[in-house]
């Protein structure tokens, strides 16, 4: 795992939106990343409002709120731009946890159209890469067609899975890698989500993000599998993703801060210094 820090690597990281939350995390010192899990986006936005200050990243699944939460799609707009006005607000990035998985044709219109129109507002995505490079190239013609194109966009690659009986792991993550260092990747992968450090050469520097962190259990009753932040900071994740163990806290502003701290205590330990 690289002991470069984050601000180091904001100056020098491959992709623009890669150098934006490099620089985001330094300047707030937090490589937390918060799993917005929740059913209300009332209940999201307010969240955010609050945990805001300590996190670089928010994650949504905008797929999973109830349509019976919004009245119309002037409501999903109004929510989006929200989330947008937040993030400006608090200085954090957005992240729709899409997970894209068809051909480059499809993802093309279901990252720029349907209900939700993703890549309007939200600053990152990702992708499985079990239907091949296409999937990266169709993603792009939509990122490079929004404001500011691939200054506003990334996309993150599937490596690894935090799920039991996973297929994504072992040589599915090494291939994943190597789809990433292809041609129409340059400059909009930013990186992975991954349990820890991936394969990285000369001249390459990936961000990887890992979910299935928790500092109260292990697991839950349908395959998820925890880490803590120290475990996965160690083994080389630049972020940690934490759902369940800030949203469905009693006290999710207590837990935000304690994940926070946690998250850059493990990286101060891996740099080897304390920034
Ligand atoms: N997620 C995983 N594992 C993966 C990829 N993504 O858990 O390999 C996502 C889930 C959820 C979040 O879709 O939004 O990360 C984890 O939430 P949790 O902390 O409540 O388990």
């Amino acid at each position: 795992p690289s002991t470069d820090t984050y601000a180091q690597r904001a100056s020098t990281h491959p992709t623009p939106l890669g150098r934006k939350l490099l620089t985001i995390m330094s300047r707030k010192k937090t490589n937390l990343c918060v799993s917005l899990d929740t059913p209300s986006p009332v209940e999201i936005l307010s969240l955010l409002a609050d945990i805001g200050p300590y996190i670089c990243l928010a994650k949504t699944h905008i797929d999973a709120i109830p349509f019976t939460a919004f009245s119309s799609f002037e409501d999903v707009h109004q929510f989006t731009a929200s989330l947008e006005a937040l993030a400006k607000e608090h200085d954090f990035l957005l992240f729709e946890d899409r997970k894209f998985a068809d051909i480059g044709n499809t993802v093309k219109a279901q990252y720029g159209s349907g209900i939700y129109k993703i890549a309007d507002w939200s600053h990152i995505t990702n992708a499985h890469s079990v239907p091949g490079d296409g999937i990266i190239a169709g993603l792009r013609e939509v990122a490079e067609g929004v404001e500011g194109g691939l200054e506003n966009r990334g996309l993150l690659l599937l490596a690894e899975m935090s799920s039991k009986g996973t297929l994504a792991k072992g040589a599915y993550r090494d291939t994943t890698v190597e789809m990433a260092r292809g041609e129409k990747a340059k400059g909009w992968v930013m990186g992975f989500i991954a349990q820890g450090a991936v394969e990285t050469r000369e001249g390459e520097d990936w961000i990887v993000m890992t979910p299935g962190v928790n500092l109260g259990v292990k697991g839950d009753a349908l395959g998820q599998q925890y880490n803590t932040p120290e475990k996965v900071v160690l083994g080389g994740s630049d972020i940690i993703i934490v759902g369940r163990g800030i949203v469905a806290a009693a006290d999710p502003v207590k837990e935000a801060v304690r994940y926070r701290d946690a998250g850059w205590k493990a990286y101060q330990k891996r740099a080897g210094r304390e920034v």
